[in-house]
């Protein structure tokens, strides 16, 4: 199936129009500033209506997440598309251990514990301010549909040099249309179920060529072979002809990943057991790097 049958015969989701109604006006109270588009874990696929069972991909959020964080001390808006329960950012650093840092004075009050206020400041300070800045808008979805549509949406709003596409979600290649999906909760006493995944279309050919021709575009590369990782990234370029894929595999992601442009140069982005010991994120780098790659894209569009 190409992508316009899948959106001529996917309906968008309910709350649809709302939540682009507010990446628009987000988009237009930023008109002129560096934005970047950040996808933030896995899609899910649904293999009932009345949903028990679904096929996730794997990602935990960190990629988008910590990147977003150090887009907005760029520079960058960010809107923030992930998956509902991964990681968000600044509430990330606090997963599962925000009670253990606040302790009870009276029935009245609470406050943070003393030595947790030195790791705890700075980063509520940089959420506060982008918050009040109004300078991060988070979206979230959950399933495959409703991640294409809400991409398309906010692609299609974002088709200017000033805009950064960062696709770090895990998007499902497979999927099971609504229509072949059973009703309800598939019983176990009807046997051993057969699900047939159809193939999702490939979309980053219309956000390359269709939606936001205008972007900086990146799309990341999950492998889990080594052997396949830098032909895979190159043959990625040379379909959908963006600018930048970034090849990382699912064991060493968060200490090495490659940088593959159109020219063919590969960089490596590699952290040593030092840089992650002093708490070194390689989000870190990957922004900086790519900040610089979209000013050039961006001075050259003049
Ligand atoms: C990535 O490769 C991300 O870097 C990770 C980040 C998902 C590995 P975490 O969220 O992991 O920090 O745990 N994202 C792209 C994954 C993907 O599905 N890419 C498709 C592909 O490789 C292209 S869109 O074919």
């Amino acid at each position: 199936m190409d992508w316009e049958s899948f959106y001529d015969t996917h309906p968008s989701p309910s709350n649809y129009e709302s939540i682009i109604t507010a990446v628009e006006n987000f988009v237009c109270s930023h008109e002129n500033e560096k934005m970047v588009l950040i996808t933030s874990g896995g899609t899910t696929v649904p293999i009932e209506q009345n949903t028990v069972r679904f096929v996730d991909n794997f990602s935990l959020g960190t990629r988008g997440s910590a990147s977003a964080e150090y887009f907005l001390d760029a520079g960058y808006v960010v809107i923030f598309l992930y998956r509902s329960n991964s990681l968000e950012p600044f509430v990330r650093h606090f997963n599962n251990s925000l009670l253990d840092k606040l302790e009870i004075v009276d029935d009245k009050s609470i406050q943070v514990k003393q030595s947790e206020l030195d790791t705890l400041y700075p980063i509520l300070k940089k959420y506060k301010d982008a918050k009040n800045a109004n300078r991060i808008l988070t979206v979230p979805f959950t399933t495959l549909i409703e991640y294409m549509w809400l991409l398309r949406g906010s692609c299609m709003l974002m088709d200017t040099k000033y805009s950064l596409l960062y696709l770090a979600a895990a998007v499902s290649d497979f999927y099971i249309p609504p229509s072949e999906m059973a009703e309800h909760k598939v019983q176990s006493n009807d046997g051993p179920p057969m699900i047939a995944l159809r193939l999702v279309p490939k979309v980053l050919y219309a956000v390359t060529h269709i939606w936001a021709p205008n972007a900086y575009i990146i799309s990341f590369k999950l492998e889990t072979d080594y052997g396949i990782l830098e032909q895979k990234s190159k043959g990625a370029l040379i379909k959908y002809k963006h600018q930048l894929v970034i090849g990382n595999l699912l064991h060493t992601r968060k200490r090495n990943v490659k940088l593959i442009g159109q020219d063919g140069v590969i960089e490596d982005i590699l952290l040593t057991d030092e840089d992650i010991k002093n708490g070194i994120e390689i989000e870190d780098l990957i922004v900086s790097n790519v900040k610089a790659k979209h000013d050039r894209f961006f001075e050259s569009q003049k």
